[in-house]
């Protein structure tokens, strides 16, 4: 399977994420990359090569325009404020407050754009994120014109980041500027299956309302984990788009055996709705020992999943999201890629 990497993700390396009322070192580490890399070199998986560059076109596709200038000028903006550390929110435009007039100065505009605070924006952070989605773009596109299964081995994820929001570690949401791509090439119907373990949020809100993306997300009840504000069952799509949004919550603790139960569901509506290519945000945080989240996947789980994928026989373009549990990343992630090759 080939895969597309670029070193400019590692562009972005943030020194400090809110994490329990501390500035702690991220989670989401351009080390992630390095060793999916290098595990993609162990096993062979294939070659490896650079993405090309696509330009904004296809992010204002499914961005809103001021937002994606936001996000380019974000730092310039904030140094040019005098402050000192990254750029984090503090205020944001709540239910007392009006969300109809966007600030002129940087730190209302954070808040403006961002919908977590965990998140903090550093130097090379729309860098990185333009490199993360023309690994996307490269992907699917390769997928499109040869059938073939690809990797994207984006940084920073995408799956919360919503057509006007940032936050969850993500700026551009790759899955969707790849299926909207697929779309605009004359795809017909994509499906955007979420295996990470956090509610794909932002690629739910950016096609709720329409019927040419089916998108299906396996995650941690919003209940109790991250994003807490979306990701219910009962949150099936709006006007064309009902139907086409099917979230699948479980409780923590959640083992492969349950949640296999899900993907069966998820599997056989996605199947039933005719799409024609798949895409898949591969976030692997459901691994049983992920710092930050509460499944408990297990890395034969995650080839296991990969077989399960390869069933449907759909062209398929693997995009990765989210997983923290860095030592074993590049084992889980690759297991679904060496799962999903040996079975189709
Ligand atoms: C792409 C992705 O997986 N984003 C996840 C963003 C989660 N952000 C909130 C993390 C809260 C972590 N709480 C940590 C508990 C251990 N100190
Ligand atoms: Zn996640």
């Amino acid at each position: 399977m080939l895969t597309f990497h670029s070193d400019d993700t590692g562009r972005r390396r943030a020194r400090t994420e809110l994490d329990e009322g501390r500035l702690v070192t991220p989670y989401e580490c351009p080390e992630r990359v390095e060793l999916v890399l290098r595990r993609v070199h162990e096993v062979s998986l294939g070659e490896v090569r650079a993405p090309e560059t696509f330009g904004l076109e296809p992010v204002l596709a499914v961005h809103d325009s001021g937002y994606v200038d936001f996000i380019a000028r974000c730092w310039d903006d904030w140094c040019a404020a005098g402050h000192g550390g990254e750029a984090i929110p503090t205020i944001w435009p709540t239910r007392a407050m009006r969300d109809d007039i966007i600030p002129e100065h940087i730190d209302g505009r954070l808040g403006y754009y961002a919908l977590a605070a965990e998140t903090s924006i550093c130097e090379g952070t729309f860098e990185a994120a333009m490199a993360s989605k023309d690994i996307a773009l490269s992907a699917v596109r390769h997928t499109l014109s040869s059938g073939e299964p690809c990797f994207g081995l984006c940084r920073p994820p995408g799956h919360h980041a919503a057509t006007d929001q940032f936050g969850g570690y993500c700026f551009f949401n790759n899955a969707a500027i790849a299926a909207q791509h697929a779309l605009d090439r004359g795809v017909g119907r994509v499906a955007v299956l979420d295996v990470d373990f956090h509610h794909g949020n932002g690629t739910q809100q950016i096609f709720y309302e329409r019927d040419d993306v089916l998108f299906a997300s396996l995650h941690g009840d919003p209940r109790t984990c991250f994003p807490y504000f979306l990701g219910h069952a009962d949150e099936t799509g709006r006007e064309r788009g009902e139907g086409f949004n099917l979230n699948y919550p479980m409780a923590p603790g959640t083992d492969f055996a349950a949640w296999s139960l899900a993907l069966g569901d998820a599997l056989e509506r996605i199947r039933d709705a005719g799409c024609e290519l798949l895409v898949v945000s591969l976030g692997v945080d459901a691994f049983e020992h992920d710092p930050i989240s509460a499944f408990k996947l297990t890395s034969d789980d995650f080839t296991a999943l990969g077989r399960r994928l390869a069933d449907l026989g759909l062209p398929t373009t693997f995009l990765l999201e989210g997983g923290y549990a860095v030592e074993e990343i590049g084992i889980n992630a690759v297991n679904v890629l060496t799962g999903f090759e040996a079975a189709r």
